[in-house]
């Protein structure tokens, strides 16, 4: 099928670029933890001539008429993610992760009011509280960190005591570059300590969470979990907001995504994070998710057999934090690009307490989850974590040169599959 057929006849500029980027995506390697393929029902979906209509509010609650069919798809994307992830509540209309962030937040907090967030250079994100963000005008963001970034774990005991003394509204865990689980019973037990409202944000972890490979911070009383629907997850680029059980806060979301911050939905992006959760439901879900730790570990192995300085020693779920800076002596961004040059799409990274620059710092992180839906197991992950050692160790043309073939193969021989282009 020529999928692109109007484009190519409309818009020569548009489709070259678009056809590139489907070739660069099938003929390298995808490492980019955040990022995956997702299914052609989830790319039908996104085309659909939903995107042509506005649908304010909430199904059964619109301020335009016309929403018969637009009602049916946003309750069945709201019913899956309850059902997906043991929530009583979802809000699917987030645009994105960080949109989801910031409702979150002005539904529950007035200016001025403090978080308990993970530190950002340990693993923490921009929404979480970077100085670089506008939320940080309106909001007052604390931090816990590690105890020790060799094993990964938190500071529960300073994070108790740091909760005491800043009462903080929302005590939030999770991350975007941390490669262990929490302990959530002991978040929760923090949290209901001080009064404050605990929430996860899983958008890292979200698909492994649905698929059952790891723990679901809800069985362990999380109030909220907030998580965007395009990393493990694999639906469309895409954010969400779930709530355990208290009708309360579910209003506050609601009220806070729409009208409180967002317009009209993407009615054609909800339908395609219907589709996902629905995939995400099936028994083969269950087999991805559980793969993509297993190639982590796969992957992880290596690493530790070269002694490659690995952050927190390991992973536990989907990404690795490599130091390269002590482990090659290059920098995060020459790894970044040295790899990139082979066909490895992967990113430079911040690594705990890093003394170098953000733009060039002293890590890489990279994961698992595209391998996994182009049928990677652990054998072929290995390889491709030799391959990197390989490159960041020799650093020469003819080692990329050499890798790159290689690359090519892996790649030739695991294509995308078709029902994923
Ligand atoms: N950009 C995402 C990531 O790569 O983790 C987080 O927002």
């Amino acid at each position: 099928m020529d999928y692109y057929k109007r484009i190519r006849k409309e818009d020569k500029e548009i489709y070259k670029a678009i056809t590139g980027e489907e070739k660069r995506q099938a003929e390298g390697l995808e490492l980019i933890p955040s990022e995956n393929y997702v299914s052609r029902a989830v790319k039908e979906a996104m085309a659909s001539s939903l995107t042509n209509k506005y649908s304010e509010g909430y199904p059964g609650k619109r301020y335009y008429g016309g929403q018969e069919f637009t009602d049916q798809v946003e309750t069945l994307a709201i019913e899956r993610a309850k059902k997906l992830f043991k929530a009583k509540y979802a809000n699917v209309q987030p645009l994105g992760g960080a949109n989801a962030n910031i409702a979150m937040y002005f539904a529950l907090l007035e200016p001025g009011d403090t978080i308990l967030g993970m530190d950002l250079s340990h693993g923490g994100h921009l929404t979480h509280g970077h100085p670089v963000t506008y939320l940080t005008k309106i909001f007052n963001f604390e931090r816990y960190k590690m105890k020790n970034v060799e094993t990964g774990e938190i500071d529960y005991d300073e994070m108790r005591r740091t909760a005491r003394r800043i009462k903080p509204k929302i005590i939030l865990a999770g991350f975007s570059a941390y490669p262990r689980e929490l302990d959530y019973k002991k978040f929760v037990s923090i949290a209901r300590e001080v009064g404050a409202i605990s929430v996860m944000d899983i958008a890292h972890i979200a698909g492994l969470i649905a698929g059952r490979a790891a723990k679901n911070p809800f069985d362990y009383g999380f109030d909220i979990m907030t998580t965007t629907t395009h990393k493990t997850l694999r639906g469309p680029r895409g954010g969400m907001i779930l709530v355990r059980e208290s009708e309360e806060i579910a209003k506050k979301i609601n009220k806070a995504v729409f009208p409180g911050f967002q317009g009209g939905p993407h009615m054609h992006q909800i339908a395609a994070k219907a589709v996902a959760f629905g995939e995400a439901l099936r028994p083969s879900f269950k087999k991805y998710a559980k793969q993509i730790i297993t190639n982590t570990h796969a992957m992880e192995k290596v690493f530790k057999k070269h002694k490659a300085r690995m952050l927190t020693g390991g992973s536990d779920n989907h990404l690795i934090l490599l130091d390269v800076w002590k482990s090659f002596g290059i920098s995060g961004g020459e790894a970044e690009k040295l790899l990139d040059r082979a066909g490895i799409t992967l990113n430079k990274n911040a690594i705990a307490d890093d003394t170098r620059k953000p733009m060039d710092p002293s890590g890489i992180r990279f994961g698992t989850p595209a391998l996994t839906t182009r049928g990677f197991k652990t054998k072929e992950a290995a390889r491709v974590a030799e391959i990197m050692i390989e490159v960041l160790t020799a650093r020469s043309d003819a080692a990329v040169k050499r890798a790159k073939q290689e690359i090519k193969k892996l790649a030739l021989a695991h294509p995308i599959p078709e029902s994923f282009k």
